[in-house]
């Protein structure tokens, strides 16, 4: 215990940890942590007691779980990312440590409810979408896991903004997530590094030096990461930039006060806003900043780690591995060698073996639009000693490519990590693959395409690199938090197991067929509905039918999704529903949620029309409350909580080929919802599992997609034939959804018609049929409850412990912790 040479104060001693225990430390905290009485104290001050309180007892394992690391020496992997969706972290804590209703009761005897607190804390969006969110049920996983394994990012001061709808349009609002407060961190005033920008380098004999122009202070703040009733934690370590000591001190000198202040100011907004792009790659400077910002602090955190313990760099291949999330870290990669030549004298070819064996990267995507590239000159600019780096890398891997592969000089020029042109460019991926050792996809089907499109020269070059490990999600979180009673309900038949092997959940198959049990599941899926409509009804004021089929889709809004595909089906519902009134139509709630790139006008467009659309439906009252459409505003990792179990349908309806893979899709399937999905990204092995008869496949496979853009695809010949499918687009196109301004939507129903890159046309049909049969199944509920129960218990697979023991057994080598 780490207590060993003080005494132990009463909190520490977990087995004594009683109901008056927790109160009179909530009660402690409130008054000498935030400085109220609790006769004056207001919800969050509640709020914040209880973080602080419940911290503590991470707190010690959290130590406990470092000190063991340490004495053992043990091989750690860093997961580099800029990005972490963490979420809400008292719920998660309180589960994690099995203090949940020892909680609930002492704060009830303080006349406090825990679930209203709960829903006060404030949801740090420092990500914006799938990436960030794996990246955080990852450190859930490394926790539970108890793996030698620690997390880095960056603190934005703002995060995703917050998404406001102003007449049905997307309003974007400043995430101002820090001015509650943030009482799970801590500051560590110590661990401060400097971070250099700019300048110039030269040569003295062989060796480079580099005179950097400005500094800018990281700063370090710790998050602990419960893990799940193990007594241990992780950390994710996230940088804050500072002026700090960073300000020009020859500015200073020469009496130039302001301009050495002004240098402060304008180094503090590295770490100010989270750029809101999401697979669009954005080249503006501050981006590449704050890569190599997030990259350089933690490196120095990295070695200086190391050498507390080694001295030297000798070994550090043997107890590092550095996981780059994507290419934004791949800075990393060029920074280590500098670090390892530069300073520390290392040559070049045992710097650049050490680097190879170290680095381990993951490619999220296909979209070519989101491939980061540099352009040379900036780099020039703001790291030229890396980007010196980057030609030798170069220069290496193109001299071995021309010794070991007879080829052309086209293969050269597409494998160069320079991309020619009018505007040379840095190419990231290709820099990421060079220095790896392993580089995997997100899903099966996803790595098969990336080594056969996007890196497929370097596939041959290198086959033994490339591999899948395909993404999991926590069941801590996804589960036993987001739907307490269905976690509730399935501990009292198999017991808790599930929650840290979800494997066992497959047990659940022997009460399939059982009454009380199925009964169960549908009545808590009936609980969670009944939930959503309330918030629904509070928040924008629509009435929803808990009976009615509660389809959804949540996630960025983007073309290749096909949130239009999803809307053209409404409207062809709609007008069908319109025809035939006195038919038996199954009630409908179509969900749909998602935040816009600023800068996207198709993404806008289609949160408008979406709203448009609602309004026509929801105010028609010929449709007598069967159909309604709902956009919920400022999608995020709390709603996707409170939304998900209650889901009915799973809309996972991007185009064959383009969805990597896809994490929502899990999240619902555990949570009962049965998927209606093309054959792309993780549906394809969520098909595998559950089975065909309890999934709703539709659309155009990869291999027709390809045929189809191959032999020229004509959208508007679908537009032609398919008399649906054109009275939708007609009716959109001449403003029945926007009367008040009829060509609004002329320009994006243009792009579809003679465009349509993401083939919504091509697969309409086939999502029409596919919606029938949806209806048709839903009206034999013993059927689609069994489906919903078979969807459950088949996701075993998917738990994000499966994908990081993949990772630490097959890319990082690393090995649990063994806690004393
Ligand atoms: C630099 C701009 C930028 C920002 C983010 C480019 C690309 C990205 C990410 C790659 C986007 C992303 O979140 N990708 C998603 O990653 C998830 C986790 O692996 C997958 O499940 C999703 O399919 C993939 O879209």
């Amino acid at each position: 215990m780490i207590m060993d040479n003080f005494d132990s104060p009463f909190l520490y001693n977990r087995p004594e940890l009683d109901v008056q225990a927790l109160k009179k430390s909530i009660v402690y905290k409130l008054i000498f942590s935030i400085g109220r009485s609790p006769r004056e104290a207001s919800q969050r001050d509640w709020l914040n007691a209880t973080l602080y309180a419940v911290r503590d007892l991470v707190t010690e394992g959290w130590i406990s779980t470092a000190r063991q690391a340490r004495a053992d020496d043990a091989r750690r992997v860093y997961y580099l990312s800029m990005e972490f969706l963490i979420g809400r972290t008292l719920s998660n804590a309180l589960i994690a440590e099995d203090v949940y209703s020892l909680t609930k009761e002492a704060l009830s005897e303080l006349n406090v409810d825990l679930e209203e607190i709960i829903e006060k804390e404030v949801d740090p969006g420092l990500g914006n979408g799938g990436l960030g969110r794996l990246a955080a049920c990852f450190m859930d996983s490394i926790a539970t896991l108890g793996l030698p394994g620690m997390g880095y990012g960056i603190r934005y001061e703002y995060g995703m903004f917050r998404q406001k709808i102003e007449n049905g349009q997307q309003v974007e609002r400043p995430d101002a997530w820090l001015e509650k407060g943030a009482p799970w961190e801590f500051l560590r005033p110590s661990k401060r590094f400097y971070v250099a920008f700019g300048g110039n380098i030269h040569f003295e004999g062989k060796k480079c030096i580099w005179n950097p122009q400005e500094e800018v202070t990281a700063l370090a703040y710790d998050q602990m990461i419960p893990g799940y009733k193990n007594d241990s934690a992780a950390t994710l370590r996230l940088w804050s930039a500072h002026g700090g000591e960073s300000f020009n001190l020859a500015e200073f000198n020469r009496g130039e006060h302001l301009a050495a202040v002004e240098a402060r100011a304008s180094s503090k907004n590295l770490s100010r806003v989270l750029y809101p792009d999401d697979s669009t790659w954005n080249g503006r400077e501050l981006r590449l900043r704050q890569e190599y910002f997030l990259v350089s602090a933690s490196l120095q955190d990295i070695i200086r780690r190391h050498k507390r313990t080694h001295n030297s760099l000798e070994n550090l291949a043997d107890k590092v591995a550095i996981h780059l999330n994507d290419t934004h870290p791949a800075l990393a990669i060029p920074e280590l060698m500098r670090v390892l030549i530069d300073e520390e004298g290392f040559s070049w070819q045992k710097a650049w073996d050490m680097t190879r064996r170290i680095f381990s990267y993951t490619c999220h995507t296909l979209m070519s639009e989101a491939l980061e590239t540099w352009p040379v000159e900036m780099m020039a600019k703001i790291l030229p000693r890396h980007l010196q780096m980057i030609f030798d890398i170069n220069d290496h891997f193109l001299e071995y490519v021309r010794t070991y592969i007879t080829t052309d000089n086209d293969f050269i020029r597409r494998v160069s990590l320079i991309e020619e042109g009018y505007q040379r460019k840095v190419r990231m991926g290709w820099l990421s693959v060079v220095g790896s050792h392993k580089i995997n996809g997100v899903a099966a089907i996803h790595s098969d395409l990336m080594v056969t499109s996007t890196f497929a020269d370097f596939a041959r070059i290198y086959p033994e690199r490339f591999t899948n490990v395909t993404n999991g999600i926590t069941p801590r979180r996804w589960l036993a938090v987001a739907n307490p009673q269905l976690a509730t309900l399935f501990d009292k038949y198999i017991g808790t197991e599930w929650r840290y092997d979800l494997g066992q959940i497959k047990k659940l198959e022997t009460f399939v067929h059982e009454k009380d049990f199925k009964k169960a599941v549908a009545d808590i899926k009936y609980t969670n509905k009944v939930k959503l409509a309330d918030y629904v009804k509070r928040t924008l004021g629509i009435e929803l039918n808990p009976n009615a089929l509660f389809d959804v889709q949540v996630k960025r809004i983007h073309e290749y999704k096909r949130q239009m595909l999803n809307v053209l089906h409404i409207i062809a519902r709609y007008n069908a529903m319109l025809a035939n009134p006195e038919k038996d139509w199954q009630p409908r709630v179509f969900i749909l949620a998602g935040k816009a790139a600023s800068a996207y006008y198709a993404a806008k467009q289609t949160i408008r029309l979406i709203n448009d659309v609602a309004s026509v439906i929801n105010n028609d009252e010929r449709l007598q409350g069967r159909l309604k459409v709902v956009f919920i505003p400022n999608y995020s990792v709390s709603l996707a909580q409170l939304i998900i179990p209650a889901a009915d349908i799973s809309e996972q309806i991007s185009l064959a080929g383009t969805e990597a893979s896809g994490t929502s899709n899990m999240k619902f399937a555990l949570n009962g919802a049965l998927t209606l999905g093309t054959l792309d990204g993780a549906n394809v092995e969520i098909l595998e599992n559950v089975g065909e008869d309890h999934i709703f496949i539709f659309g155009n496979t990869v291999e027709q997609v390809e045929q189809l853009r191959r032999d020229g695809y004509r959208p508007f010949d679908y537009y032609q034939n398919d008399v649906e499918l054109r009275t939708v687009v007609d009716q959109i196109i001449s403003g029945q959804f926007s009367p008040e301004e009829p060509q609004r939507y002329l320009p994006l129903l243009q792009g579809l018609q003679y465009h349509d890159y993401y083939q919504a046309f091509a697969d309409f049909r086939s999502y029409v049929e596919a919606q029938n049969v949806v209806d048709e199944k839903y009206k034999q509920p013993d059927q689609w409850i069994e489906s919903a129960i078979q969807n459950m218990i088949n996701m075993g697979f998917f738990s994000s412990d499966r994908t990081i023991l993949d990772y630490a057994k097959n890319i990082w080598k690393v090995e649990p912790i063994k806690l004393k």
